[in-house]
């Protein structure tokens, strides 16, 4: 034994030496390699167990600790997403190693940043749902919490975004090709999930009545362990991903036969489930293999969480909601309450008023979007045949729950209807949100603005029956990743001016607020933004081969492409500041640059276009000599996290621009402003109380409100034809869209993104999203950011009061108030 503790100590030793022994010892013996003819990622696979070595002994300890103390609760996070990115350089700061790591490789020719940057970017995730998971791992493991993700290992992340003559083309990200350092794989503690089959029932040795799911179908559930390392604490969480392989591998049954293809069929099926994320952000698609993968996942990790109690606690379930509480990320986990329910009556045998009593005490449900686009509704037909016991145990909660309404609210058909987990029509569905909500004793919106949206329309009949049930949790994300790895400099900066502190307890940048007017500080700060717009536009450069200027207003949206983004919003103000300098090659404007990044859903024909769209208008621009270098428009492909990271230190102006009410908080917006950036953007999400925290002087802030909006809309009078019709920079710009200006080889191209706007496509209204309403409000502040850049002094100043001001959205902050008012950890 003593033996082991001594490798343990040589294989985690920080002596640069050992360092470097054992990434040799890695490389050679590990991966078979030696110095001379691996390659960088060869060498970054050692790297990474070199840390990995570092970080399993305190997994070890971590876990060893949940599992000996009875008194703790443990948090689990259901998410059907984890963006988690790269993990040497976020684990080798969490570790504090980064120093030593860095010197041991320097020694023998290695550069740490560039080793980190062949890592894969782990892409399991759409958007802003996603990432928000992983900085909440991040958050729960530095605040030492008990904290688990669950989720799916997709074969294939998001797909990578190629541009073919300026149209969206998607290839496979096949991130695992190389092997994955940071995952274990946990064969022993693989489980079966169940699909298909039907419901009996039965009677007991006691008499009681009854069910079991039989002549199922069944696939294994293959957990793969990634540590979540905590900030300098010691502490290492788990993300268990669920990989779905075949009981059988092969069929010889078939195969004996002759039955080639039908012998591997099985495997196929099986191993299909976890094959790929669905790409469609904030978009419902309703097919059978999600469902699939949402109950895969879920029934999975239920099996896992109850072993874990049983192994700790025994079979008492009355305990189990003390000792445990499920967060469901979004309704894409929901299932997660029908499956308790089933293992409660029909594995553990409870009475059905012990399994709800258990069941609604241990979920709690988040909401992240309020677009009707985005909510799962499952056919009953579908949902029958694959989980008939599940759709039965739903008619029942449906049912009691239906019957306490009507107590509650006599003769309210309405109400009735509208809280049913049931919708009644053409074809009957299953309402996800109803169920999340019946499901929980907690439901919470995202930022302010959007749980009263919740409270006082989307969820307005459930907030009459349950207002206690309702709370608000502002988004956050993590400073780790956000400022400390993807801002060295800034970080550097700010560290030796107000100590490190800031790491762990975001609000600590309170105290650059003294520097604001200390202008050998701000021209120190400005430089750090100058070398962060440098490395961008190498990038750029080299990759896109655009010279862009450092010296221009580096102005970016980076986000999904949706209509409601209004990225379209954007573009008409690029078009209108080209045609002024066109009119006038010597126009006063500071040279701006704009900067796009983010994929369209590959189904999502609109989006599709405005990429192509934002891409013409760069080619036309980018290669007009009239303009110089005063106008530059760079779509940079395949935005993921590791991207963000290099383009939102670089930012001078943030474009947060969705229609008002859409956005239910957006959290890009938060990272932007956290490195410096001042926000152009709607009285939408998150925006609004980011403009509360830094000072309305501090924000450009413009166009119509979620109030003004709705009221709009609700009085038939917004007409965009005739605002076209009267305001000639409009007409300009939307008959250029229409005309092929922007595309001359294909001049119809663009029409329905006109006809869109200005007459309605398919039915819908013309100009949904609003982006003639606000098109004079977005055009005036950006009017005012021209003005204000010009003042050096003044605008840096405004930057760092954002930096100062943002701490409140730290996600250590939104960890706490979930921690504390609804996991009562
Ligand atoms: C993402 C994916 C899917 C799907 O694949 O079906 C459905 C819905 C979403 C989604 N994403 N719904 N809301 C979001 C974003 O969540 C973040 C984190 O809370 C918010 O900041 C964004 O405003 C919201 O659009």
């Amino acid at each position: 034994m003593q033996q082991n503790y001594k490798n343990h100590r040589i294989r985690t030793s920080l002596n640069p030496e050992l360092i470097q022994q054992n990434f040799i010892d890695h490389l050679n013996l590990t991966i078979g390699k030696d110095f001379k003819n691996a390659s960088l990622y060869d060498k970054f696979h050692a790297l990474s167990l070199i840390v990995k070595d570092k970080v399993v002994e305190k997994w070890l300890e971590t876990q060893k600790k949940y599992y000996n103390n009875n008194n703790i609760k443990r948090v689990y996070y259901l998410s059907i997403e984890f963006l988690i990115g790269r993990l040497l350089y976020n684990n080798i700061l969490n570790l504090k190693i980064d120093n030593e790591i860095k010197k041991a490789m320097e020694e023998i020719g290695l550069s740490l940043e560039e080793l980190s940057e062949i890592e894969p970017d782990a892409g399991l995730g759409n958007g802003g749902l996603g990432r928000l998971a992983a900085c909440f791992l991040d958050s729960i493991a530095t605040l030492g919490y008990p904290g688990y993700g669950y989720g799916i290992r997709y074969d294939y992340g998001i797909f990578k975004q190629v541009f073919e003559n300026g149209f969206q083309k998607e290839l496979p990200d096949d991130w695992l090709k190389n092997g994955y350092p940071w995952e274990i794989e946990r064969k022993d503690r693989t489980v079966k999930v169940k699909f298909f089959g039907r419901s009996e029932s039965y009677k007991d040795d006691n008499g009681n009545l009854r069910f079991r799911w039989i002549d199922t179908y069944e696939v294994l559930a293959v957990p793969y362990d990634i540590p979540i390392v905590g900030y300098g604490n010691n502490v290492v969480n788990t993300l268990r991903l669920w990989s779905a392989k075949p009981i059988n591998e092969f069929d010889f049954d078939n195969f004996q036969k002759g039955n080639y293809l039908k012998a591997s069929e099985s495997k196929i099926l099986s191993e299909s489930i976890s094959k790929v994320l669905y790409p469609n952000d904030s978009f419902y698609a309703g097919r059978e293999l999600r469902l699939k993968q949402e109950f895969f996942f879920v029934s999975a990790s239920l099996q896992d969480i109850i072993r874990r109690y049983k192994s700790q606690f025994g079979r008492n379930f009355e305990h189990f909601p003390e000792k445990n509480v499920i967060q469901l990320n979004d309704t894409h986990p929901a299932l997660a309450v029908p499956e308790l329910m089933r293992i409660l009556l029909d594995e553990e045998f409870l009475s059905w008023e012990k399994a709800w009593n258990i069941t609604k005490k241990t979920f709690a449900y988040t909401n992240h979007t309020v677009m009707p686009e985005a909510l799962e509704k499952w056919e009953v037909h579908l949902f029958e045949k694959l989980l008939p016991r599940h759709l039965e145990i739903l008619y029942e909660i449906n049912a009691r729950f239906l019957d306490s309404v009507s107590k509650k609210f006599p003769n309210n058909i309405q109400k009735i209807r509208n809280v049913s987990i049931f919708e009644e029509g053409n074809t009957k569905q299953i309402r996800m949100a109803n169920l999340s909500i019946v499901g929980s004793f907690s439901v919470n919106g995202v930022s302010k603005l959007h749980t009263e949206i919740l409270k006082n329309k989307v969820f307005k009949d459930f907030y009459d029956i349950w207002p206690e049930k309702f709370n608000n949790k502002t988004n956050g994300i993590t400073q780790r990743r956000w400022l400390l790895e993807s801002n060295p400099e800034l970080s550097q900066l700010i560290t030796e001016t107000i100590g490190d502190k800031w790491i762990i307890d975001l609000n600590h940048l309170q105290n650059l607020e003294r520097f604001s007017s200390d202008s050998s500080f701000l021209e120190k700060f400005y430089k750090v933004k100058q070398s962060n717009k440098t490395k961008l536009s190498n990038y750029i450069f080299k990759n896109l081969d655009i010279k862009v200027d450092p010296e221009s207003i580096f102005d970016i949206q980076v986000k999904r492409i949706h209509e409601y983004k209004r990225q379209l919003l954007n573009a008409m103000h690029i078009i209108h500041l080209y045609f002024i300098l066109k009119e006038n090659p010597n126009h006063d404007m500071v040279p701006r640059t704009f900067v796009f990044g983010g994929k369209a859903a590959p189904g999502y024909r609109m989006a599709k276009l405005i990429i192509k769209l934002i891409n013409s208008i760069a080619d036309v621009i980018n290669n007009d000599k009239d303009i110089g270098n005063k106008l530059k428009v760079v779509f940079i492909p395949n935005y993921n996290v590791s991207l963000a990271e290099l383009i939102i230190p670089a930012a001078n102006v943030s474009e947060q621009i969705s229609t008002a009410g859409k956005e239910a908080s957006g959290t890009g917006n938060m990272k932007f402003a956290l490195n410096g950036a001042l926000t152009i953007g709607t009285l939408d999400g998150a925006n609004i109380e980011i403009k509360e925290c830094v000072g309305e002087d501090n924000i450009f802030i413009f166009g119509l409100n979620a109030d003004q909006v709705i009221r709009l809309k609700e009085s038939r009078l917004y007409n965009p034809y005739e605002i076209y019709l009267k305001n000639e920079n409009l007409r300009k710009i939307l008959d250029a869209i229409n005309s092929g200006y922007f595309n001359k080889d294909n001049p119809h191209l663009f029409t329905d993104i006109f006809h869109s706007l200005l007459f309605g496509l398919n039915g819908s209204e013309p100009d949904q999203y609003m982006h003639l309403a606000d098109f004079d409000s977005y055009k005036t502040k950006h009017k005012e950011i021209d003005k204000l850049y010009r003042n050096k002094i003044a605008w840096n100043k405004k930057a760092l009061l954002n930096v100062a001001r943002v701490g409140i959205f730290s996600s250590d902050r939104t960890i706490k108030e979930y921690a504390e008012d609804i996991w009562k950890l």
